[in-house]
């Protein structure tokens, strides 16, 4: 039996396995420029963030339709419920489909659809969390708030990813003052591919209560007191930093380290689809390259409820 374990860092976008994509393709007669799901496959070999981003908006064109959506999204929580997962916190980037004309509602809609029966039919509570784009402009960003606002019954929080560098949290301070205004969590990818600097900001400037990756912190030693002191967690995506070369090899991702000094850490897969892997396989990965023992992978599965904004939510809804 796997551990019971809660996922926060997952973009819905990023559990489109190939066999889906070239399903959705048929389906909606969009045309992929890959042969088939083997020749799409070898095309998942990136050298970065970005390269992997192109090929991650490329194959969003399959999904149009709010059953796309949900076919997606219960894809992926069957698969997270048979590796342990029991709550998923989903990421979703509005601004990627509302520029290819698939609106706000199709994209919520549809991932309700499948969230909804999820407690029923596969034993994973959810919360859904939307992203902006960071290398679109804060004037995108607050309309894809404003499109947001007949929905914020569904919508938890907001997140903020894509491309780091060049684009530093504090481009977001008005959105993220909106959003806490109307009562939204705020989490934000900092410290991946982006400076310390930018993790500081993110707690600084847009007021998270949680940093996606954070990987970078362990440059700066006040930070990582920082971090510890106020029990900030990280949610870290061991494969997703191998496959983005965040780190050369498994074996030396700084999560013992990091887990050493006293950090709140949390396991997770990114984008299962395209880094080889889901919670579970992240946690296997790590055991195995890391030599982490049963204590401390306990550890990352209590964390990741501990971590997660599953009670506020519920007193949330019951105000
Ligand atoms: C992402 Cl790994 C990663 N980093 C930043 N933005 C993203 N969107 C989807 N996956
Ligand atoms: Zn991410």
């Amino acid at each position: 039996m796997p551990l019971p374990k809660a996922e926060l860092h997952l973009h819905i976008e990023g559990t489109l396995e190939p066999e889906l994509a070239f399903e959705l393709a048929a389906r909606n007669g969009v045309e992929l420029p890959y042969a088939d799901t083997e020749a799409l496959r070898t095309a998942y070999r990136f050298e970065d963030l970005q390269s992997f981003l192109d090929l991650y908006y490329e194959l969003m064109a399959v999904l149009r339709t709010e059953q796309d959506f949900a076919d997606l999204a219960n894809a992926y929580l069957a698969r997270a419920a048979a590796q342990g997962v029991r709550h998923a916190e989903i990421f979703f980037d509005p601004q990627a489909h509302l520029t290819r004309g698939v609106g706000m509602g199709t994209v919520v809609e549809g991932l309700w659809r499948a969230l909804e029966h999820s407690e029923r039919e596969h034993g994973v509570s959810t919360l859904l969390i939307m992203c902006f784009l960071r290398d679109e402009s804060a004037e995108s960003a607050t309309a894809t708030l404003d499109a947001a606002k007949p929905y914020l019954d569904r919508i938890t929080g907001i997140g903020l990813d894509s491309a780091e560098v060049g684009h530093p949290p504090a481009k977001f301070r008005e959105v993220y003052e909106a959003a806490a205004a109307l009562g939204l969590r705020r989490v934000a990818h900092a410290g991946e591919e982006g400076p310390p600097e930018y993790v500081t900001e993110a707690l600084d400037v847009l007021g998270v209560e949680r940093v996606d990756h954070g990987l970078r912190c362990m440059e700066d030693p006040a930070l990582v007191q920082r971090l510890v002191r106020e029990r900030i967690p990280l949610t870290l995506c061991p494969l997703s930093n191998v496959r983005l070369r965040a780190v050369d090899v498994l074996a030396e991702h700084p999560l013992p380290a990091m887990l050493d000094a006293g950090l709140l850490c949390t396991v997770n897969s990114d984008d299962p689809a395209y880094f080889g892997g889901y919670a579970g396989d992240n946690f296997d990965a790590v055991r195995a390259a890391l030599g982490l023992g049963e204590e401390r992978l306990r550890e990352l599965a209590r964390n990741s409820f501990v971590a997660s904004f599953l009670e506020h939510d519920e007193e949330r809804r019951a105000r």
